[in-house]
């Protein structure tokens, strides 16, 4: 296996906090003009230092929650994982998280079970979350692991501790494998042909091919956007309703996992709506927070993975340093990529 650099890890962590950051000020908004996102982002930058930052979300938090574990542990632990979840969430209850998610932190708590999946399982009626909260907050799990098969394994279990819906653990899947091959520096065409190859794997199993039977969705719903997506990649000139309309810009992770695909992968070219001064990183944040909707989820996951493939270079200081607790982030990554490169050696 090959270490990726630093630069790499620190840019993904970066790249995620400044898609929450930056994002939040948006969600719940209607799609609008690029020219529009950047007279708010401008404001956003230029904020004196001092003034405060930039809040992060429940995106972040749960992420900080996920990286602290693997971290102290040096291992996945589920316990451990759940117990930072439930006690951030206390610690801190006012950063915008999902109306259902709450349930299951109050029943971790307060649970007699040392089943760490149950309060999950409990979600909407039996049938589990389909919420985008377990891939906003996936991307230390592929900063930890390099090989793939963790990388599935881990994504798949972390995000089960809330999301026990397949829909929302294998939007974690996919937002885990997206920040892999970024990592990698997977070009654009490989990148999509292995996340579709993969996705068809993990979509063809029982309980995730029932799933999208009982919510009336077609057989392989990830799949499916994804090669969507591979059709808007090829066509271009893709307008923000379609992209809307056949990818989302929801709170469910099919509504949104795609979608930050899409915006790394289109933004990657310039965009005429986009100035030049803005690099190929801030143009995904920036194209995301157009979009509207879930715009906080749909940054963090496309800036996670942008940041994975452009690395540190494109993290504007004038950006990282308006995002509360960004040194954490540099700190976390450094440490992380020495977990990795460990990992790389023992296989
Ligand atoms: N909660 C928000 N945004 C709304 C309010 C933001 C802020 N307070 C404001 O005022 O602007 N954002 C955050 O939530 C999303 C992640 O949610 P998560 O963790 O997946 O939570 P949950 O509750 O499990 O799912 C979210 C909603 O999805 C619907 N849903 C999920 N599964 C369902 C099912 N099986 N059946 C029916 N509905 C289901 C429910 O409406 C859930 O409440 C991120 O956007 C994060 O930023
Ligand atoms: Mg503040
Ligand atoms: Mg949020
Ligand atoms: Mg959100």
């Amino acid at each position: 296996l090959r270490p990726a650099s630093l630069s790499r890890f620190r840019g993904a962590l970066l790249g995620a906090l400044m898609g929450d950051c930056f994002g939040s000020e948006f969600e719940g908004q209607n799609s609008m003009r690029a020219a529009t996102v950047i007279r708010t982002v401008r404001r956003m930058e230029e904020e004196d230092r001092g003034q405060g930052t930039l809040d992060f979300t429940d995106d972040t938090a749960m992420a900080r929650s996920v990286v602290q574990s693997l971290l102290s542990n040096e291992e996945f632990d589920e316990v451990d994982m759940a117990k930072r979840f439930a006690e951030e969430y206390v610690k801190d209850p006012d950063r915008g998280y999902g109306m259902g998610v709450v349930t299951v932190f109050k029943k971790l708590l307060t649970s007699q079970s040392t089943d760490v999946f149950e309060p999950a399982r409990e979600q909407f009626e039996g049938k589990g979350s389909y919420g985008n909260g377990a891939a906003m907050r996936v991307v230390g799990i592929p900063l930890a692991y390099p090989d793939i098969k963790d990388v599935k394994k881990f994504a798949k279990i972390s995000g089960q501790l809330t999301h026990a819906a397949s829909l929302g653990y294998n939007g974690a899947i996919l937002q885990a494998l997206a920040v892999h091959y970024a990592l990698q520096g997977v070009p654009t065409n490989t990148f999509l042909d292995q996340l579709i190859s993969n996705m068809e794997a993990v979509e063809g199993d029982e309980k995730s091919l029932a799933d999208a039977k009982e919510l009336d969705l077609v057989e392989l719903p990830f799949t499916n956007r994804l090669k969507k997506i591979k059709e808007f990649v090829e066509r271009g000139q893709i307008s923000k309703d379609d992209v809307i309309s056949e990818l989302g810009h929801g709170i469910a992770a099919l509504e949104s996992v795609p979608t930050a695909i899409y915006s790394f992968l289109r933004c990657m070219t310039p965009d005429p709506d986009i100035p030049e001064e803005y690099n190929s990183l801030q143009r995904t944040i920036i194209y995301c927070l157009s979009l509207g909707g879930d715009t906080d989820t749909i940054a963090t996951m496309a800036g996670a993975i942008a940041g994975a493939y452009y690395g540190e270079e494109l993290v504007p200081s004038s950006w990282k340093q308006r995002c509360e607790a960004y040194e954490d982030a540099e700190k976390w990554a450094e440490e992380l990529h020495e977990l990795y490169s460990k990992r790389c050696q023992s296989t």
